[in-house]
């Protein structure tokens, strides 16, 4: 699938604010990936497709969830989890997009994992700091991002866990073990 169909398709599976949000997210992830010299082509497609799944049916995500080889302990956290995964899946069957680097990216958007590749981090921190997100703080996370994207990526999963605590919300083991590994490798650890 090429840029133009992929737009066009994503423009009918979302509201035209997510849809907006999509466009400004694939720029963003554009020229990262320009800085950290990352092919465009697949880059491109991870950021296009990466909400697909955001508005689905609650009830037919689980399904996908039971019956697919999707971690079961999703069911147990916040639906706002399952976009990602469950968007990964949908997109491989829907589209036959499967190329790994844009499932993985895709799959792991909101909470990110342990050992992200520079790929995943680049869809990771462009999804927070495109220009139309208001979080405070992020025109600091935006500066970091051009100089270097780990640093980046451990902050938004410092910022993301900060707020769900204060939020008394849980945290997804994936966005601990990203913090973790993110913040190992900045300390110069193994
Ligand atoms: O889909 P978007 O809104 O563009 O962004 P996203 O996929 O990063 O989703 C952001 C939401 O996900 C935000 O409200 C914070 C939440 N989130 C991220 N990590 C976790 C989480 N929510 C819970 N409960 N646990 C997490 O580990
Ligand atoms: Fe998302
Ligand atoms: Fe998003």
């Amino acid at each position: 699938m090429n840029k133009t169909e992929a737009i066009a398709c994503i423009q009918q599976h979302l509201p035209e604010k997510r849809f907006q949000h999509t466009i400004r997210v694939m720029d963003t992830a554009l020229e990262l990936a320009k800085t950290y010299h990352i092919a465009a082509e697949n880059m491109e497609l991870a950021a296009i497709f990466h909400d697909y799944a955001k508005y689905r049916n609650l009830d037919e995500m689980k399904r996908i969830i039971i019956n697919s080889t999707l971690p079961k302990d999703l069911l147990h956290y916040h639906t706002e989890l399952w976009h990602g995964p469950v968007g990964a899946i949908l997109i491989q069957q829907e589209y036959g997009i499967d190329h790994p680097d844009i499932l993985r990216a895709i799959r792991y958007h909101t909470t990110g994992r342990a050992h992200m590749s520079l790929f995943e981090m680049i869809l990771f921190v462009a999804d927070y700091i495109e220009p139309g997100r208001e979080i405070p703080g992020v025109e600091e996370v935006r500066g970091m991002a051009k100089e270097n994207i780990t640093l980046a990526a451990q902050e938004i999963s410092k910022r993301t866990i900060h707020y769900l605590l204060s939020q008394n919300q849980s945290v997804y083991p994936d966005s601990f073990f990203a913090y973790n590994d993110l913040t190992r490798k900045i300390n110069g650890g193994l």
